[in-house]
């Protein structure tokens, strides 16, 4: 196995807000997928209000962006959207499925947090679909594939019973949403035992379908981000194979370390590549867009070989 596991790119930070077009005060948490060989990646700005907008940068090499003169998409202003999009929209997933990109974000209001879904087929015209949570929900991806004939999402409600778990729900339609289930919690004294939440989205690999989440631990400095893995059944992703009990990354670097929120590495987005590696991208200290690669196998094996229960 790499040590560390996660390689983190020599350049790094690879996107701040001197390279945005226009005025915004951070650039972090960014969605990722490859889109006809390019890497688009879906970056969330606070403006100078505090609120957040989606910007769009595409690379041929995963490594090196060129930002859309405009963002990507701002708060709707009209009907259901306006109302629920009011303060903002944050922490854009995405997902390839059936020929066209599903996007899912965050959208505070006065009313609280919830995630709208959205989709794109060529990454220029955005069709808002439904609000697909109540408040408050953050945090959700959905699977780039079908499960048994439903989309299926990893979702993070919270309880002051079982604070920040991750479930899993279903839809017949992207509208309606239900048959939720927890699949993974935070684990006492653990690294993730304050929260933890869905990251990026998931991808198959030959051991079943990996997903790279964060985890929170409270410190008497503050909380600390961190990146963990788990393995999910092919086929029934309710099901959680294995937890890997270490860390994959922590906040390193000073742009990781310092920032609008220090001690933060917070995933959007990876792409996996055909060469058995994945790219994972991470907002350092939600102020600057970071990546690093990983090989998919030592993500799998740490998964396997040394297990914390998911919960
Ligand atoms: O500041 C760290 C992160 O805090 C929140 O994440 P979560 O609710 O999962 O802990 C979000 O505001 C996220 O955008 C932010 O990076």
């Amino acid at each position: 196995m790499q040590d560390p596991v996660v390689q983190r790119y020599h350049k790094n930070p690879i996107l701040t807000r001197h390279d945005v077009p226009y005025s915004v005060a951070t650039v972090h948490n960014a969605g990722m997928v490859k889109h006809d060989g390019r890497y688009i990646m879906l970056f969330r700005s606070h403006r100078r209000n505090g609120r957040s907008i989606i910007g769009l940068a595409e690379s041929d090499d995963g490594f090196s962006f060129t930002v859309r003169p405009e963002p990507f998409l701002t708060p709707s202003t009209k009907g259901v959207f306006g109302e629920y999009e009011e303060f903002g929209v944050e922490d854009l997933r995405i997902s390839a499925l059936e020929g066209e990109y599903l996007l899912t974000y965050s959208a505070y209001s006065r009313h609280g947090v919830r995630i709208a879904c959205a989709r794109t087929r060529d990454f220029k015209q955005v069709e808002r679909i439904a609000l697909i949570s109540q408040p408050d929900m953050r945090n959700v991806v959905i699977f780039p594939q079908k499960i048994n004939g439903r989309y299926a999402r990893l979702d993070r409600p919270h309880s002051e019973i079982s604070p920040w778990s991750i479930h899993i729900s279903y839809s017949p339609d992207l509208v309606h949403w239900g048959d939720s289930k927890v699949v993974m919690k935070p684990v006492t004294y653990h690294w993730d035992q304050l929260k933890i939440g869905p990251g990026a989205t998931p991808f198959m690999t030959d051991a079943g379908w990996l997903h790279i989440y964060h985890g929170v631990f409270e410190t008497m400095a503050g909380a600390v981000y961190r990146l963990g893995v788990a393995l999910h059944d092919r086929d029934d992703p309710s099901r959680i194979i294995g937890v890997a009990d270490q860390w994959i990354l922590q906040p390193e670097d000073p742009w990781e370390t310092t920032g609008y929120v220090p001690n933060v590495v917070f995933t959007c987005g990876a792409v996996p590549e055909d060469d058995g590696t994945v790219k994972i991208y991470w907002g350092g200290a939600d102020t600057v867009m970071c990546a690093g690669s990983a090989r998919i196998r030592d993500l799998v094996e740490m998964c396997l070989s040394n297990p914390r229960p998911p919960y």
